[in-house]
């Protein structure tokens, strides 16, 4: 399938001119995700998980092309992420987790590992990971970040993957079709 690409009118120092367009659209249907949860705090990421499953429904997910997956804590995604992006099942994956300063004394480290690991798992696997881990001082940003003043952290993470997942499907035609012209 060839990759439909829109262009864009933009100034350049040379008048106006068309430029090529690249981005991933905001449907999910024929996609496979899976939602990565961690259990620690999840008075607070059951919110960010029923936001993520809002956004991938909303968008034309359908259920059985959806897989949540439980961990203990945010430390534990980066790893399952990783091994769920290396059975090519899934075209993305989100991860979600709650990281509350005022509950631990690592609580750098905790999230360091955590955005740090995921962002690995993603570049090592060439599949999206969407960060959707809060890291915040305490239980009042959490909520207001899982469904209250600030939106739903889950549902960003999981409408990152679906951009990500149908942007990288068109690079991927790009390469298919660079390699078919260089074979000419
Ligand atoms: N895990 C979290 O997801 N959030 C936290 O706030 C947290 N605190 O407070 O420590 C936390 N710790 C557990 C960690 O993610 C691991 O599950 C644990 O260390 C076992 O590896």
């Amino acid at each position: 399938m060839k990759a439909k690409l829109n262009s864009f009118m933009a100034e350049t120092g040379n008048g106006k001119k068309s430029f090529r367009e690249i981005q991933g659209e905001l449907t999910a249907s024929g996609l496979r995700f899976a939602v990565v949860t961690s259990r620690f705090n999840s008075f607070i990421t059951e919110r960010l998980l029923s936001g993520a499953l809002d956004a991938l429904n909303r968008s034309g997910a359908s259920a059985d092309a959806v897989d949540v997956v439980r961990v203990p804590g945010a430390l534990e995604l980066p790893l399952t992420a990783q091994k769920l992006a290396q059975t090519g099942v899934y075209d993305a994956i989100v991860c979600l987790g709650t990281v509350i300063r005022g509950e631990t004394t690592h609580f750098e480290h905790v999230c360091n590992e955590a955005s740090k690991g995921i962002a690995t798992a993603s570049l090592g696997s060439g599949v999206p990971i969407s960060f959707g881990v809060l890291t915040v001082e305490n239980l009042d940003q959490a909520v207001d970040r899982a469904g209250l003043k600030s939106g739903n952290k889950g549902f960003e993470a999981a409408t990152t993957a679906i951009e990500m997942a149908n942007l990288l499907k068109k690079i991927q035609q790009l390469s298919a079709v660079a390699s078919r012209k260089s074979r000419r």
